[in-house]
């Protein structure tokens, strides 16, 4: 077979707890921020439709774990609500939560289906975020307390766990671009979240190892890979600045255990640094992971910037570099993302070389498509694109393996089209067909490919 991948490599998908339970206020769960914003502010999700409007997995679980096994999952990743587990933030735990968690794991291990746990998908319980959110020491305590709640109740089953996903979403979501709540855009209070996050993230890491529960423990960045417009240095220089500014600043603490001495300087020159205790350091340097998740969408196109930075504008990542679309790129009309499959490898590539080779997988890769209905042929989504996309991208994760990366598997974007925050169902990424009226499943054609690839452990061409 010409793409022929290791042996036990993980194929799956990946989903949320916020995005596919559904019943977000109801058996015992309270409010996230996600069910706060869409009280507060129900115009800014597409067609008004909120996190109570999703796949309902907290009822359907059962069918939808033997849907991962008819698509031949060895592996699928979702994650555990903070609000449903510990509905306060700190203190009791919601014994229907145990039990729905418990049934799923079971239930996905009987299936053969190796659970993938993540502890943080962008859902901040309101209890917490009322408390400062990520802007709180006191709330890094508390999600170090849920994370080994969650260890000490299902980590006997649990062997692959994440201790957030996409931490930089919430930051620039939250704090710096306005997309997610609380919509606060003020760079040192962003700074001070990221920090937080990976302190937070260090201190899971640390209380895990310290049970021994012969698991692994990761975390999954979206990765965007910087390309310079030009070989100018300036244009070199700006894309440096936005690949500390939105990948090494996660990635380096997560695979070093620090941060890079450039963003510091930078951040230090601009009076930006976030508040530091003396102990910091030696706990960042506990919370290297043994396993990176990968999430990769789009590159980033960076040019520098063709003005000079008013100095009396609030200071911004922006203030460095510009974005700018690349002449014949190609593009995901949807969604209005670019599609560059080769930055699946450079990833990949980067990891090898400057950072020890790390065991990892990638964890997201998808294609959003507006309106997919009009694609439909005798009952079934005929997505070819998006099985040209998965393919592409496989193509050169396969690459990125013969030359001696430690990929370990393939993740997609997602299972069942799910809620996409502010986007609710605006752009469908699944394998199978939501309807959410009905909420009748229908696997679409790139399942089928999917379902036959990870059986074959791989494809022809
Ligand atoms: C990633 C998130 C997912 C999912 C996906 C698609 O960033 O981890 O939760 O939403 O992107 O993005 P969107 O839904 O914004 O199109």
């Amino acid at each position: 077979m010409k793409y022929a991948f290791p042996q036990d490599f993980w194929w799956g998908s990946a989903s949320s707890a916020p995005q596919s339970e559904g019943e977000s206020l109801s058996f015992g769960k309270s409010a996230t921020i996600w069910d706060e914003w869409f009280r507060l502010q129900p115009e800014r999700f597409n067609q008004q439709v909120g996190p109570q409007q999703t796949s309902d997995f907290y009822r359907c679980w059962r069918d939808d774990i033997a849907l991962l096994k008819r698509l031949n999952h060895n592996s699928f990743r979702t994650s555990i609500s903070w609000a449903r587990l510990i509905p306060q933030g700190r203190g009791e735990v919601n014994p229907q939560a145990v039990a729905f968690y418990n049934q799923v794991i079971d239930e996905m291990l009987a299936q053969g289906i190796t659970p993938f746990i993540n502890l943080f998908h962008f859902d901040m319980p309101l209890a917490m975020q009322q408390q400062g959110g990520w802007e709180s020491r006191a709330v890094v305590q508390a999600y170090a307390e849920f994370a080994d709640v969650c260890f000490r109740l299902f980590g006997d089953r649990v062997k692959h766990w994440f201790t957030f996903n996409e931490p930089i979403v919430p930051v620039e979501g939250g704090y710096l671009y306005d997309f997610h709540y609380p919509n606060v855009v003020d760079f040192s209070r962003a700074a001070t979240v990221a920090y937080h996050t990976m302190l937070a993230h260090a201190l899971a890491v640390r209380n895990y190892r310290a049970r021994g529960q012969d698991g692994e423990i990761g975390i999954i960045l979206n990765l965007t890979p910087s390309y310079p417009r030009s070989a100018n240095p300036a244009d070199v220089q700006a894309a440096n600045i936005a690949d500390l500014m939105f990948n090494r600043s996660f990635l380096d603490p997560a695979l070093r255990g620090s941060y890079p001495q450039e963003l510091v300087a930078l951040l230090r020159q601009h009076d930006q640094l976030p508040p530091c205790q003396a102990e910091d350091a030696a706990l960042l340097a506990q919370g290297v992971v043994d396993l990176l998740g990968i999430n990769y969408y789009q590159p980033r196109r960076i040019q520098c910037r063709d003005s000079l930075v008013n100095p009396d504008s609030p200071f911004m990542p922006e203030w460095f570099f510009s974005h700018y679309a690349m002449p014949g790129r190609k593009m995901n009309p949807y969604r209005g993302w670019e599609i560059y499959e080769k930055g699946i490898y450079d990833i990949l590539t980067n990891l090898r070389e400057n950072y020890g080779n790390p065991r990892c997988f990638i964890s997201e890769n998808g294609m959003g498509v507006e309106d997919e209905r009009r694609f439909e042929q005798n009952g079934q989504i005929q997505d070819d694109y998006r099985i040209d996309f998965i393919r592409e991208h496989l193509q050169w994760v396969h690459r990125g393996i013969s030359e001696g990366s430690r990929c370990l598997g393939y993740h997609m974007w997602t299972f069942i089209d799910n809620w996409s925050w502010s986007n609710a169902y605006k752009n469908r990424y699944g394998f199978v067909q939501l309807d959410l009226a009905s909420q009748q499943r229908t696997i679409k054609k790139s399942g089928e490919w999917f379902a036959a690839t990870a059986a074959a452990n791989g494809f022809e061409e």
